[in-house]
């Protein structure tokens, strides 16, 4: 992989673990993730970008942690092979990383962006409980003879993991424990199952670290008890092995400060285990290098999953949304297109009637018909006047539309007051709600009304006049339903005049009023229906227009408002999309290298 691309892409791996870490932060159920995510970035920063990048493998480096006053700058002493100041009573607690090195040899530490985070590398040997963000590098003369891992490591001295809070000098440890080759975890006799180096301890080896234990302080004979009971409370419950448990018993104090030519039945141990996995120096930089990608592919959900709350009340808000979008339809529906009448297909029906009947010289018979239909037309009439009732006044689609806006609003805004307190989502939304975003809404809601009322055009009045025109257009269907009409009412008036000449002479005198009566009302009846029909279509069609240039539209858009306008919303669903595919891309890349 090129270098810029490789840096490019670690470097927004980095980012996004960092601006995870930083969300966490802020959420008081999240925090102690907010360590594991810096941890995370700095396994990035520290070791997977400068492997990629070519850095050399040496030297390698060795931390040693644990809880307040374990020992561990006692097993740094013991490492150095060289009595350090730091294992001095006096020398109080160690704040800041330091980095012991041979006197003479060169170090080679990563110059890239990032390495060691925000530590600052100090020029002058400082006092270790120097309580500030900065790293140091002490040089020590290794008396000649007394065999240590200075050759290949750095052994680094860590300040106290005591608490999870992302703050105060934790990030400094976990910057130091992430560019760790090997691990030494102290836990004296005293406290060995505190909660936080143990949490930490499982973040260690959930992580793929290569941890050697070293149990310190105990009584020589009660070492193998303690060891077996370390391995049962704490081990046993760990998601993976640490490579070996070492003892230290319980020093005098001339073994304390010069364990080299003091206590070296106690020291080699440790020493050799920790030179044995140092071995060969290029294999074991790729093994953490491998381990810590490993971990991060394989942990990707989880390391995301800080914003998991945040995707959920982002759901809320869409399900929100939703429920008060078909509120606005339905208020639509029942408030307008219910009792809107369309009087224009009245017209539309009586236009159609009127084609019905005959032309020209027809015409003469159609009027003479319409006398015979007399008694239905008039009966019918009566009968409408006394059925009719007013029209239910129907307020102006505008304000209607306006209205069903105002109860959407409403809904929304209450919602979003109510559950406030319960994300920061929610708070983000009543912020909006305070500050300009129902006058957006209200503008896209205009922008979206013209489009409609565009789309709209003369739906209406188009779909009305159809019902006569497209007939009129059809003389051969126009003159086949009038021919067929006549013919009906010819048939029913010449049927009854056969009864003429017969006694009957009552009969024709009610039957042909009553055949041409009936004849035009199946007429009406289906011209009616017909017109009905096409009316509903209408509010049919008048509704998904609604919904198509309306009401869909603004939901969408009110859905995706948290995520926009550069909110910490739109970044984190940028993260949560791209994050799984850059680790992918990081992956590929650590496995390309031989
Ligand atoms: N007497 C005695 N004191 C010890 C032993 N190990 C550590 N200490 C003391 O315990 C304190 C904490 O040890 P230190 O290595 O500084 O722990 P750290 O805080 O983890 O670095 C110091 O005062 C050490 O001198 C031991 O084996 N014997
Ligand atoms: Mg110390």
């Amino acid at each position: 992989m090129d270098q810029p691309v490789v840096r490019t892409l670690t470097k927004a791996i980095a980012e996004d673990l960092a601006w995870l870490e930083e969300h966490a932060r802020k959420q008081p159920q999240h925090v102690a993730q907010a360590a594991e995510l810096r941890y995370a970035a700095a396994l990035v920063r520290n070791v997977i970008a400068p492997y990629l990048e070519g850095q050399s493998s040496q030297p390698l480096h060795v931390a040693v942690a644990g809880g307040a006053g374990a020992g561990k700058s006692t097993i740094a002493n013991m490492l150095c092979g060289a009595v350090l100041a730091e294992s001095n009573p006096q020398a109080g607690f160690t704040r800041h990383p330091v980095a012991y090195a041979p006197a003479t040899a060169a170090i080679n530490l990563p110059s890239g962006l990032g390495f060691l985070g925000s530590l600052r590398r100090l020029d002058t040997v400082q006092p270790s409980s120097l309580d500030s963000d900065v790293y140091q590098v002490r040089r020590v003369n290794h008396e000649a003879g007394q065999f240590g891992v200075l050759d290949k490591y750095l052994v680094w001295d860590c300040p106290d993991m005591t608490t999870w809070a992302a703050t105060g000098y934790v990030p400094r440890l976990l910057e130091v424990a992430a560019l760790a080759d090997v691990i030494v975890y102290v836990a004296s006799d005293e406290r060995y199952n505190d909660e936080v180096p143990t949490e930490f301890l499982r973040l260690l080896l959930r992580s793929g670290k290569m941890v050697v234990v070293c149990l310190m302080k105990m009584k020589e004979a009660d070492a193998p008890a303690f060891v077996a009971h370390f391995q049962r409370e704490v081990l046993d419950k760990m998601p993976a092995a640490a490579v070996a448990t070492l003892t230290v018993p319980q020093l005098t104090y001339a073994e304390l400060v010069d364990p080299s030519r003091n206590a070296p039945v106690h020291r080699v141990p440790i020493v050799n285990q920790i030179f044995v996995l140092g071995e060969p120096v290029k294999a074991a930089r790729q093994r953490t290098v491998r381990s810590a990608t490993a971990y991060l592919t394989s942990h990707k959900d989880h390391l995301v999953s800080v914003a998991r709350d945040d995707l959920i009340a982002l759901q809320g808000w869409g399900h929100l949304v939703k429920e008060s979008h078909v509120e606005f339809d339905a208020r639509y529906r029942r408030e307008y297109l219910a009792t809107e009448k369309f009087r224009r297909f009245d017209e539309a029906l009586v236009r159609l009637l009127e084609l019905l009947e005959l032309p020209g010289v027809g015409r003469f018979a159609s009027k003479t018909l319409d006398v015979l239909r007399l008694p239905y037309t008039l009966s019918k009439k009566f009968v409408l006047s006394v059925l009719a009732r007013p029209d239910m006044a129907t307020m102006p689609e505008r304000q209607i539309l306006d209205s069903a806006l105002s109860g959407w609003i409403d809904h929304l805004r209450k919602e979003a007051a109510r559950r406030g307190p319960h994300h920061l989502l929610w708070q983000h939304v009543n912020q909006g709600f305070n500050s300009g975003l129902i006058d957006a809404i209200k503008e896209q809601f205009n922008d979206s009304f013209r489009g409609f009322q565009i789309g709209l055009g003369d739906e209406v009045e188009r779909t009305a006049r159809a019902i006569y025109e497209d007939l009129e257009k059809n003389p051969v269907a126009l003159n086949a339903f009038r021919g067929t009409k006549f013919a009906f009412e010819i048939a029913g008036i010449v049927g009854a005049a056969a009864f003429l000449g017969t006694g009957w002479i009552a009969v024709p005198l009610i039957l042909i009023p009553l055949s041409t009566s009936v004849v035009q009302m199946l007429v009406d009846f289906f011209g009616k229906q017909y017109v009905d029909f096409q009316r509903e279509q209408t509010r049919t069609r008048q509704e998904a227009l609604v919904a198509q240039h309306i009401s869909n539209p603004l939901d969408q858009w009110l859905t995706q408002w948290p995520t926009t306008g550069g909110s910490a919303y739109q970044h984190m669903q940028l993260i949560l999309r791209r994050f799984p595919e850059n680790l992918q891309k990081l992956q590929a890349a650590v496995d390309g290298v031989q």
